[in-house]
């Protein structure tokens, strides 16, 4: 039953009212770092002249992000998916690799641009973390190696797959995009596993424009990665390539926001939070639609997203039409991540018929939404967004009819 304090004096959009918002409320609006000192950072970087290849501005970062997170080396790198690829191959993955379906296609991609075959794995209902239970199966004579991704930063079970790994002599890397400052067990998501992957994309809770970085806490893979990320030279003077490596370097402007970004990150983190309480708040007591809370494995988070799962049946309306209901209202929900990688067609195309093993990715990914947050997005838009969420299953009959009449379902 769809109850509680119900605002029915407004028209949907989808139904003719006027839209909630004048400007698109977009998932991923980046947030932005202390105008003044980001531009003092931009005037150091042009009084040095140096624009890229380790500059200054890049080692500063790096002590930082070390020292914030914890952990031992935290090399930046241009973007999140060069990061995986250098990852996965500083592992010495080959062969095939166990990861999980549900994730950003990058995650799958990276391995296949290594010639490395992804098996697509199943998730935990709870958490949309890779289901232990179900990699064992997997595994083959070729398998070298397990990717987990920390996905809404709720960590990996990691000790059942260290388990499952370490019976099998297999490598575990972590796809921790999500999961920047998130702790469990009372260290960084990012430091589990022999090396974990950050993106800091624009749209990421730290952002560098463009940038990633992988993060280990072994010096001799964090000495192979700065090898292969700088076309491998070796030698001081450049004489000296050891490795056909990629140019995977951070730029001195992305350092310069990173260093900036990161002056806001706790200031970030806590307006999440009010957010996320807005909108648990405003869906409270709406038992089709879940507001999913960060995992409780973790003892501190980012709150970066706002996660909800549609229940069609009892709701009235599917996630796609809800979404709908919402894009009315300029309020653009993002499906992420629909379909999961097994469906995409490069890979139901390579591996026909992998869908059918993996129900519970199927089943999530039509059922899963994330809404804005974000220094964008106050507590009352939430609580708006959140009211219209609980009008459209009031009216969910007239929602339908008007989604059939335009032509939508
Ligand atoms: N692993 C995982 C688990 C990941 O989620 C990602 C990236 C990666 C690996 C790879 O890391 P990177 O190589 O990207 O560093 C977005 C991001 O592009 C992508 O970084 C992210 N995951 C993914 C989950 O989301 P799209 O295609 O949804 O992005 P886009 O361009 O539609 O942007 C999202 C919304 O943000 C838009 O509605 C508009 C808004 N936006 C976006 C940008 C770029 C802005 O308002 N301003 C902006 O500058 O993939």
């Amino acid at each position: 039953m769809i109850g509680g304090r119900l605002r029915l004096s407004r028209t949907l959009a989808i139904l003719g009212g006027k839209p909630l918002f004048d400007e698109p409320m977009h998932v991923g609006r980046p947030n932005l770092p202390d105008r003044r000192h980001f531009d003092k950072l931009v005037d150091t970087m042009f009084s040095n002249r140096w624009f890229t290849n380790y500059g200054p501005l890049v080692k500063i970062l790096q002590a930082r992000l070390e020292e914030r997170l914890r952990v031992k080396h935290c090399i930046p790198i241009c973007n999140g998916t060069v990061a995986l690829e250098l990852a996965y191959r500083a592992a010495g993955f080959h062969g095939e690799v166990i990861v999980p379906a549900f994730t950003f296609v990058a995650t799958a991609h990276a391995l296949e641009w290594q010639r490395i075959k992804p098996v697509f794995c199943d998730i935990r209902e709870s958490d949309f973390t890779l289901d232990p239970s179900c990699v064992e199966e997997l595994i083959t004579d070729r398998t070298t190696g397990i990717v987990g991704v920390h996905v809404f930063g709720n960590p990996c079970d990691h000790r059942s797959i260290a388990e499952t790994a370490g019976r099998h002599g297999l490598g575990v890397v972590y796809d921790a995009a999500h999961a920047f400052m998130n702790e469990t067990d009372g260290m960084s998501v990012c430091s589990l596993g022999s090396m974990s992957i950050l993106s800091f994309h624009a749209t990421k809770f730290f952002n560098t424009f463009e940038g990633g970085a992988i993060v280990t806490d072994d010096d001799d893979l964090a000495e192979k990665i700065r090898l292969m990320m700088n076309f491998g030279f070796a030698g001081r003077e450049k004489d000296r390539v050891d490795y056909i490596g990629i140019n995977g370097k951070m730029t001195e402007i992305c350092a310069a926001m990173g260093l900036a970004m990161l002056e806001q990150v706790d200031r970030l983190a806590e307006i999440n939070r009010i957010n996320f309480e807005a909108y648990l708040e405003a869906l409270e007591g709406i038992p089709e639609i879940a507001c999913r809370t960060p995992s409780p494995a973790l003892s501190a988070r980012n709150w970066q997203y706002v996660v909800a799962t549609v229940d069609e049946e009892s709701f009235g309306l599917s996630r796609d039409s809800l979404v709908e209901v919402l894009e009315a209202e300029n309020v653009l929900a993002r499906k992420y991540f629909y379909p999961g990688c097994h469906r995409h067609e490069p890979y139901c195309r390579t591996f026909p018929g992998s869908g059918r093993e993996l129900p519970v990715t199927d089943r999530l990914s039509e059922m899963v939404m994330c809404l804005p947050t974000g220094e964008a997005v106050t507590p009352a838009m939430a609580r708006m967004i959140g009211d219209s969420i609980r009008l459209a299953g009031v009216r969910a009959g007239e929602v339908r009819a008007a989604l059939k009449e335009g032509g939508h379902a």
